[in-house]
């Protein structure tokens, strides 16, 4: 799997940095093991001329994760998107890590990353060090869509402009995974079914948010029929 993403012949340095900084905070999760998945819906390839389509993704779980998922995709050689949502595994209190990179062209027009909560009662103690790093550099911050309330107030969410920008956007990424891993590393799974009950709708109700967001939708929608696209978003992205 590792060998054929990185057979993408114009894998930008951004999305490139960013996929190997995720995949060394992944490394250190307890019992990792990858999810066997559908290899139809795991490596996805079309050479279809104005068409083409290059879709890849990564599935493991670990302690204190269910799911997480990497995904790498480039849409007619010009949009490419870094997709990443790490699942805590209900049992444990261990915010939801979400980032997005959407690039058209060498423009990055979305970056997003946050811990977001994933229960009514999350222990919030790693916030103040979300802020370690200084975001005031950043020239074009964006504004969270409506569908977006299970963000956290620490989603970073802007358009990067510059290789400063770029650089400084890495450096948040690696600041919230390496936060994830520590809390991962000191949390212990409860057993108390009334929270692990809110926990499990927590995460339901991110995936319903986030399926609204009609951006993923109406990009897959010119490669793919209706019936595709649900159940991809579905199964493979918000799936619960
Ligand atoms: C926006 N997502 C977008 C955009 C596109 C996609 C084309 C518009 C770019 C822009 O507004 O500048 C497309 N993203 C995709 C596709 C996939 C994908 C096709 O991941 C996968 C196949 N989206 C997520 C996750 C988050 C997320 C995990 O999948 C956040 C953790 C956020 N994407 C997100 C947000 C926007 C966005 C907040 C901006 C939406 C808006 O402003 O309306």
């Amino acid at each position: 799997m590792a060998e054929s993403l990185t057979k993408i012949k114009l894998i930008d340095p951004l999305i490139l940095s960013l996929l190997e900084n995720i995949r060394g905070y992944r490394s250190m999760l307890k019992d990792l093991n990858s999810i066997k998945v559908d290899p139809k819906l795991s490596l996805i390839i079309s050479n279809e001329e104005g068409k083409e389509l290059y879709i890849e993704n990564e599935f493991h779980k670990a302690r204190g994760f269910r799911k997480l998922h990497i995904e790498l995709a480039e849409f007619s050689k010009n949009l490419k998107i870094l997709h990443c949502v790490f699942f805590p595994d209900p049992k444990f209190d261990i915010p939801i890590f979400g980032m997005d990179l959407v690039m058209i062209n060498k423009l990055v027009s979305a970056a997003i990353v946050d811990l977001s909560p994933s229960s009514d009662s999350q222990n919030l103690e790693y916030e103040e060090s979300l802020y370690d790093i200084d975001r005031s550099i950043f020239s074009n911050i964006r504004e969270i869509p409506k569908w977006g309330d299970i963000f956290s107030k620490n989603v970073f969410f802007a358009s990067l402009k510059n290789d400063q920008e770029k650089e400084v956007f890495c450096k948040i990424v690696d600041n919230y995974l390496s936060n994830l891993v520590s809390i991962s590393q000191r949390t212990n799974p409860d057993n108390d079914n009334l929270i692990i009950k809110n926990r499990m709708d927590c995460q339901k109700y991110y995936c319903t948010q986030q399926m609204k967001n009609d951006k993923t939708s109406l990009v897959l929608l010119k490669y793919f029929d209706k019936e595709w696209v649900d159940d991809y978003i579905k199964k493979i992205l918000f799936d619960f």
